[in-house]
């Protein structure tokens, strides 16, 4: 990383920033998880993780040199200097400061709901990112933006490509070798529902819970080889098309990650009965040959991984369901 900041102060000194720019970020769902961190200081994973990009579902987010002092908007919302989004924005703004460039406007707009585990901070830094690799005519590579994003929020790496996006975790001390590169592959029956069950924000944060429950678990081990395994099964899933190896081994990566979480973090709020009732009825629809798969991050919503041929028969079961076809996506 030393070697990115240092490419990005030069660029940033030569350059002349533009008034403002805009970009989007869609917001992604891991497949397999990113749950640990191997150095909370450089924000690195403890291990890789695999993602699908959710189409036009993200965050549109504009930036703007200030002269004053940093103002951020969240949908429109003024943010209080010391909220915890503007305490995490104006940390992760320092490295693209410079005196043409010393405080930022940033305007951000969400088409999902706010920190309540649909990955908006995931979106969130990555459309930053974007924008001021636009602002600053930063001209850098994706995998590098992706390494910058990384810093703000770890699944912010994974947000800057649609479809299946790998992260990989690296070994290096300063996390050179940490970055998301896309999977070329796709997989067009793939599918992805939305069964929302909070709309407001959450009681602890995922950052939050991620580090109550590595600072608690005994099996770290375990989980790092268990998760090297699904890896490993969903990368084989999805080049060769077969969907019930994704769906099979997505479901059981979330539900030991919240194995862990219940045990380390007694949290109700993540597995209300409204949830645990939409995975029993989940499971009934493949006890009936429905190949549907659910997942879950840090949060109470669930997201079911179908093919498009069911998506009549999981509106039936919930009507409620925002169904989204990752692959179906207007170019920015
Ligand atoms: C993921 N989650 O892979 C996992 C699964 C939540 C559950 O990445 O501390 O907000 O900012 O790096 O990225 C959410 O964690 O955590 C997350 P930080 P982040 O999507």
């Amino acid at each position: 990383m030393t070697e990115l900041y240092h490419e990005l102060s030069e660029k940033i000194m030569a350059n002349t920033p533009l008034s403002h720019a805009t970009a989007f970020a869609p917001s992604n769902i891991a497949l397999c998880k990113y749950w640990g961190k191997r150095d909370p200081i450089h924000n690195l994973p403890l291990t890789d993780s695999i993602s699908i990009s959710l189409g036009n579902l993200g965050a549109t987010t504009s930036v703007a040199i200030a002269q004053r002092t940093d103002t951020f908007k969240l949908n429109g919302i003024h943010q209080g200097k010391h909220s915890v989004f503007s305490e995490r924005l104006t940390d992760f703004l320092n490295p693209f400061r410079t005196e043409k460039s010393p405080f930022f406007m940033v305007d951000s707009q969400l088409n999902i709901p706010y920190a309540s585990g649909l990955a908006s901070s995931a979106c969130g830094f990555a459309a930053v990112t974007l924008a001021l690799n636009k602002l600053l005519s930063l001209n850098l590579s994706k995998k590098s933006l992706s390494q910058l994003a990384r810093v703000g929020s770890g699944s912010a790496s994974r947000s800057f490509w649609h479809g299946f996006v790998h992260w990989h975790a690296g070994s290096t001390n300063d996390g050179s070798d940490c970055y998301a590169s896309p999977i070329s592959h796709t997989m067009e029956t793939l599918r992805i529902g939305l069964l929302i069950n909070q709309n407001h924000e959450k009681s602890i944060s995922s950052r939050h819970a991620m580090m109550q429950c590595f600072s608690t678990m005994k099996h770290i081990k375990n989980w790092q080889s268990l998760t090297q395994d699904v890896m490993t099964s969903i990368q084989d899933a999805i080049a060769s098309n077969d969907f019930i190896q994704l769906g099979e081994a997505s479901q059981y990566h979330a539900h030991t990650m919240h194995d862990i979480i219940e045990k380390a973090v007694p949290m109700a709020e993540f597995n209300p009965i409204q949830t645990q009732q939409q995975k029993a009825e989940i499971a009934a629809l493949r006890r009936n040959g429905h190949s549907i798969f659910w997942t879950q991050d840090a949060g109470p919503h669930l997201k079911v991984i179908y093919q498009s041929k069911d998506e009549n028969r999981l509106r039936n079961s919930f009507p409620e369901i925002v169904c989204i076809n990752p692959w179906s996506f207007e170019d920015e």
